[in-house]
């Protein structure tokens, strides 16, 4: 019988993408919570089969629907949360309630209903690397989390961790590195850029450019999502990377000259606060005990192809750019 997949935050980048990666590689039905903040949008869910897909709009930390719309899905995978390192310095509120109380309210209803649960994360938890160092992060390095996003996904990850000690509740964690692909939201460095170009804006670069971003393909880290839910072992964290360190000035002039364009004609803004300097994930746990891959392990290929996506679907992120531009101008970003 086909499984029943509660996934949360959905209308959002990588829930979507895991959305659409599950109606085309499973036939698993799924159903969506998600509360349509500024970061929720709906057309990142149209075309879906209805059969297959429905939509509900709701808050995580709704204690009372989550609990009716657990007891019906044999599976969660929690997506839902606030994403932006640049909001949570400014307005941390919003990142304490869904990423801590939402990650509570669906670990409560797991556990009464006995639901296996799978737990998003980023790789942001564990802090950041010097750029020489030889070493990278595994399942084993300490959390040391710099921003008030980073330390409610490191809140989050350790309430799952308590849950699955005291309470047996049946999860899994997976941490990733930074993704890119289609329906990105406009605040996020990749599609931010882009779209400042089709706009006829210069892109944005925080300080020098060097910090360091292990990117991967949002396909691939549904693919390893997938693999952990079904071959993963319970109460362990898998680390998802595909091997995509770049900094962010050479993605920059790559998108730059990708886009026809000089590879200077960006402006110098001022640095995020406490900005980390490089994530990289080592994924050997996940490649060799799951035997996963990335099917995109060439960032110049998979980043061409975002650009085309955001030149084509021009509709789906119009809405969202003066908005968003108008409140970075505010903050001298
Ligand atoms: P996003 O901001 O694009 O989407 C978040 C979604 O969650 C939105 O649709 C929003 O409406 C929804 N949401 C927010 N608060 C909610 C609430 N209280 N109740 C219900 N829905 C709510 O984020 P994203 O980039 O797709 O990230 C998704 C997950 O992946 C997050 O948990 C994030 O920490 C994790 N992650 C992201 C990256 C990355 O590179 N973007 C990397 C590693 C891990
Ligand atoms: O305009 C910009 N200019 C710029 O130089 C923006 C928006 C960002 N940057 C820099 C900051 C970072 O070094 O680009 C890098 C990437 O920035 P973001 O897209 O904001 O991502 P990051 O802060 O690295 O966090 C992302 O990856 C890990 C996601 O937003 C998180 O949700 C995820 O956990």
């Amino acid at each position: 019988m086909a499984r029943k997949i509660l996934v949360t935050g959905a209308a959002g980048f990588i829930g979507s993408n895991f959305v659409h990666y599950l109606v085309a590689n499973t036939d698993d039905i799924v159903t969506v919570i998600d509360k349509f903040t500024y970061a929720g949008n709906e057309a990142s869910l149209a075309g879906l089969p209805a059969e297959r897909v429905t939509v509900v709009r709701g808050d995580i930390c709704d204690a009372a629907l989550v609990d009716t719309l657990v007891a019906d899905a044999d599976i969660v995978v929690h997506y839902a949360a606030e994403s932006h390192n640049d909001n949570s310095l400014h307005d941390p509120k919003p990142f304490l309630d869904t990423n801590i109380i939402g990650t509570y309210t669906l670990l409560e209803a797991v556990r009464r209903h006995g639901k296996r649960y799978h737990h998003i994360s980023t790789d942001e938890v564990y802090g950041d690397l010097e750029l020489d160092d030889p070493e990278r992060f595994t399942e084993s390095t300490p959390y040391n989390p710099s921003s008030p996003y980073s330390s409610t996904k490191a809140g989050s990850d350790l309430l799952v961790r308590a849950w699955v000690r005291s309470f047996d509740v049946q999860a899994t964690i997976s941490n990733c590195s930074n993704n890119y692909g289609p329906r990105q939201h406009v605040e996020k460095f990749i599609p931010r850029q882009i779209t400042n170009i089709l706009v006829g804006e210069r892109p944005k670069l925080y300080g020098e450019g060097l910090n360091v971003r292990d990117w991967i393909h949002a396909d691939d880290h549904s693919s390893a999502v997938l693999r952990i839910i079904e071959a993963g072992r319970i109460g362990e964290t898998y680390l998802i990377g595909a091997d995509g360190e770049q900094n962010n000035r050479d993605v920059l002039e790559m998108i730059l000259v990708g886009m026809g364009q000089p590879a200077d004609a960006y402006d110098h803004v001022v640095d995020r606060p406490g900005h980390d300097l490089r994530y990289a994930i080592d994924s050997t746990k996940l490649r060799t005990e799951l035997g996963w891959q990335p099917s995109f392990p060439d960032f110049a290929q998979g980043l061409a192809a975002t650009i085309d996506w955001y030149r084509d679907n021009e509709a789906w992120w119009q809405p969202q750019k003066a908005a968003t531009e108008a409140k970075y101008k505010e903050q001298g970003q």
